[in-house]
């Protein structure tokens, strides 16, 4: 295991002290020492990986630094384009250093949609001539070499982290004090849903809790597309499918998730089909990877949402609010709700038994009844 302040201090004592990227439950160590170590302006949690790598290229045109962008290996999609047509060596040859949490790992057991990009993750990193390192225990060697390897030809480099790499490092969490959970939140919300109603729900928890409301309720999960990956793009896929049914779509999304393509919003916003039902739970944070907060505690979404399209935005915290949000949505369309809740979720919450693709089989059959 790494001591993972003694790296961050390595980082630091190479001069490497701008910070910015997407946190990952893989790398919530580091990013939680990351948080706690540096100045505010030295860290930025982004809204998608893209922007980070954007960012850490600012930051070096300015100051002649290597910036560090840590990321998910889910978020090497959202970063390709910057990769590529900024930092490449054939167009600005833009030094950069990237942090990688190497979720799907070949051998090791993961979820679906990590499994498959766990198989290609070193092999994007080849595609884009990207050099890479997975880094070892002994990383002392192997970080003053890829520091090397950054300075002397003025690209990126990427380390690779296993699973279990990075010693335990605590965060302090930001604390709301909303009544409700997001779990008991989401069980009021689907306690009050309609026996038709179909659900698009949110990468990480928010999906992972809705199955084990329906498995606790008995219902069976033919409603409900859990958005395991593409973060970010749940109210798209949402927005698709109400396009082609009658039936009502709730879009279940999270701030984080919102933030990551925010745009994405004010093109649906400016189409609003009257059976897209938009529900976003703001916890201010990227809860299920480790409680990073996002940005969202110091943005208006709802102004947002109403600037997007939406003729009303509810805010509800409690249970009382969230069944008279849920009431008014359900007869008016344009209408949003936003869910603000805090932190945490059960140590033992468990993950869809189901497959992505049965999921889809079902969902599929359920809307063409
Ligand atoms: C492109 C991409 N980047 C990062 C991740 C890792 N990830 C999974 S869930 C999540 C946090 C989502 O935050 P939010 O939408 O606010 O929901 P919350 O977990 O707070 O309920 C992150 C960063 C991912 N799956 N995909």
């Amino acid at each position: 295991m790494v001591d993972t302040l003694s790296f961050y201090n390595s980082l630091i004592n190479n001069s490497i002290d701008f910070f910015t990227g997407v946190p990952d439950s893989l790398l919530s160590d580091f990013c939680a020492c990351v948080k706690e170590n540096s100045p505010k302006e030295k860290n930025v949690i982004t809204a998608n990986e893209g922007n980070a790598v954007a960012m850490a290229a600012g930051y070096h045109l300015s100051t002649g630094r290597i910036g560090c962008v840590y990321m998910q290996n889910s978020g090497e999609g959202n970063a390709v384009n910057p990769l590529l047509s900024l930092c490449d060596k054939e167009v600005y040859s833009i030094p950069l250093l990237m942090i990688i949490g190497w979720r799907g790992e070949p051998g090791k057991h993961d979820e679906p949609q990590h499994v498959k990009q766990g198989k290609v993750t070193l092999s994007l990193l080849e595609a884009m001539g990207i050099k890479y390192i997975v880094l070892s225990e002994n990383y002392a060697e192997e970080l003053s070499a890829a520091i090397k390897y950054i300075k002397e030809n003025s690209e990126p480099f990427a380390l690779v982290i296993k699973k279990g790499l990075f010693s335990p490092y605590k965060i302090s969490k930001a604390k709301y004090d909303y009544p409700l959970t997001r779990e008991a939140a989401l069980k009021v919300l689907l306690g009050n849903l309609q026996k038709d109603d179909i659900i698009v729900s949110t990468t990480g928890k928010t999906s992972r809790e809705i199955f084990e409301i329906r498995e606790a309720n008995g219902e069976g999960h033919s409603n409900d597309f859990l958005t395991v990956g593409s973060m970010g793009h749940t109210a798209s896929i949402a927005y698709g499918v109400s396009i082609g049914t009658d039936k009502n779509v709730w879009c279940i999304d999270g701030d984080g998730s919102f933030i990551m393509h925010m745009g994405g919003m004010a093109v649906i916003g400016s189409k609003l089909p009257k059976n897209f039902k938009y529900i976003l739970n703001d916890n201010h944070a990227h809860e299920s990877v480790g409680g990073q907060p996002t940005c969202s505690a110091s943005l208006d979404i709802p102004a947002i949402l109403k600037a997007c399209g939406f003729k009303d935005v509810l805010v509800a915290e409690t249970e009382e609010e969230i069944k008279a949000g849920v009431n008014k949505l359900k007869d008016e369309s344009g209408v949003a709700m936003v869910l603000r809740t805090r932190q945490g979720s059960r140590e033992d919450l468990g993950r869809p038994t189901t497959t992505p693709i049965e999921n889809k089989i079902a969902l599929m059959k359920k809307l063409g009844e």
